[in-house]
């Protein structure tokens, strides 16, 4: 590689014409799809450097290629409710990018799923899948479906009438799809059950995230919040800070969420507050986990909830006031954009020294630049949460082979990838002149990986 020194003038002027002439042209395309154009930004602010000494993506067209997807299904899930009432939903599948594997990405059914949503995590995926060092490219389904207050049966019928008309696009070397917000266990059970149906056989790899009883990987449930854990203590143990004894604030409650604070206390932290869609509830002696499994995991209850067994504790129901409780170490680990500006100054305001995304884009563009600003320690989403996809590629090894890892085997890979991929930010921060920055690192290591392979496989 030449040195970043030695870039001419006229190399970077061509590389920021570029990535100028590129993002207008994806703005004009997608005008309306914030949150994809707010994905797209961030990537485009941090690859201006890697232009300059590439000039071989430019001519390539990659950010053209990498920025509209290989395609975008979308299609009609009709279903029956328990009175007999026909509903529609709109289901979705965004498969982004197959350069470096197959799609691979999870489901999301919540009531604000739309093309904007599915495409800006499409598109994060591929980064962080390239991130893994993993062979998989990158994708994201999802339904307008709110699973909320549906019987278990109606869960059923909706995840069935999704797969039917999916299948037809997925397979264990074409997009294996897994869980995300509001799929889990039981819905990937649902649709891997209905694929095999429709299929005739019994296909392992296709869905990732099943349950260990049956064609699942041990530690998967747990890799995503774990691995989010095991990303911020690397970046913490640079600073000589770490998860023992100090006081964590994770928002959400479910399945990132549960076992991010399961390994933060395991850690020795003190975890003191955690919400869901409804609230947040704050205990300062130290949330107690076991409760709250019962109550998200086992029971589908609501997380005020909690009061009733810990009088002590408090609950607010707005979930965005979490960021107002003082805390060491941060980790949203519910929805997209849920710290802005306002969360991000409160944070910093109370002495924060590190932000872990266990979500997807937790923070507005605006929240990251207050914390990068402020020098506040950044762990970002499509490298910290990557775990959970990592162990998903391990679970499809193990389909393949027909054989199960045991749960140490499969947490020491874990620790191991998130290691990697920690020193791969690192590294391509440093090489491309912002040592330290992992939000830039984790940007030019993933996108690195996935441009070479696109150039490799010619203009398609
Ligand atoms: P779950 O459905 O298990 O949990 C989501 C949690 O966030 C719930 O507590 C939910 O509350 C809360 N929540 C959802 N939407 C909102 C909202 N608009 N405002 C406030 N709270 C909300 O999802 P996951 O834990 O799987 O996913 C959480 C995040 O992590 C998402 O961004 C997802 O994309 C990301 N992620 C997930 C991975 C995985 O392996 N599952 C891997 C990598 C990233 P309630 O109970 O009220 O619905
Ligand atoms: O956002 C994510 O990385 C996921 N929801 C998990 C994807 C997967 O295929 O395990």
């Amino acid at each position: 590689m030449t040195n970043l020194n030695d870039v001419t003038k006229d190399a970077k002027k061509l590389a920021n014409d570029y990535v100028h002439e590129v993002y207008e042209l994806i703005k004009k395309r997608n005008s309306d799809e914030t949150e994809f154009l707010q994905a797209t930004r961030e990537i485009f602010d941090s690859l201006r450097p890697v232009f300059s000494l590439h000039p071989e993506y430019i001519s390539n067209g990659i950010l053209e290629r990498l920025t509209e997807p290989d395609r975008i299904i979308t299609f009609r899930v009709a279903w029956e409710d328990d009175q007999g009432k026909v509903h529609v939903n709109r289901g979705y599948r965004v498969q982004f990018n197959s350069d470096l594997g197959p799609y691979k990405g999870g489901i999301r059914f919540h009531p604000s799923v739309n093309t904007s949503i599915m495409k800006f995590l499409a598109f994060e995926q591929t980064f962080k899948n390239s991130l893994t060092g993993q062979p998989i490219g990158g994708g994201k389904g999802g339904a307008d479906f709110d699973p909320k207050g549906k019987s278990e049966r109606e869960i059923m019928r909706f995840a069935q009438s999704f797969m039917t008309e999916l299948s037809k696009y997925i397979g264990s070397d074409v997009d294996v799809p897994a869980g995300d917000i509001g799929v889990g266990r039981r819905e990937i059970g649902y649709m891997f059950g209905q694929y095999n149906r429709l299929k005739g056989g019994y296909e392992a790899g296709v869905f990732t995230g099943k349950d260990p009883n049956h064609g699942g990987s041990l530690g998967r449930k747990e890799a995503t919040g774990y691995g989010t854990v095991y990303f911020v203590e690397e970046m913490l143990k640079e600073k000589g800070l770490s998860f023992a004894g100090s006081k964590v604030i994770v928002s959400g409650s479910g399945n990132v969420s549960t076992y991010a604070m399961e390994k933060a206390m395991q850690l020795g932290a003190k975890v003191i507050a955690c919400s869901d869609s409804s609230g947040y509830i704050y205990d300062e002696n130290g949330i107690n986990l076991k409760t709250i499994k019962y109550l998200k995991e086992e029971n589908n209850l609501r997380i005020r909830d909690y009061l009733k067994e810990h009088p002590e504790a408090e609950f607010n129901e707005d979930c965005s006031k979490i960021w107002s409780i003082p805390c060491d170490i941060a980790l949203p680990c519910a929805t997209q954009n849920e710290i802005d500006e306002k969360a991000a100054r409160l944070l910093v305001a109370n002495s924060v020294k590190a932000i872990g995304e266990g979500a997807n884009m937790p923070c507005t563009k605006e929240a990251v630049v207050r914390f990068v600003e402020n020098e506040v320690l950044f762990a970002p989403a499509k490298a910290a949460n990557a775990g959970g996809v990592a162990v998903s590629a391990m679970e499809m090894s193990q389909n393949s082979m027909r054989l199960s890892w045991t749960e140490e085997e499969v947490d020491e890979k874990l620790q191991q990838i998130m290691k990697n991929i920690y020193i791969s930010c690192l590294n391509a921060a440093r090489d491309y002149g912002r040592p330290g920055n992992l939000i830039i690192g984790a940007n030019i290591a993933g996108f690195l990986k996935v441009a070479n392979a696109m150039v490799a496989h010619g203009v398609r």
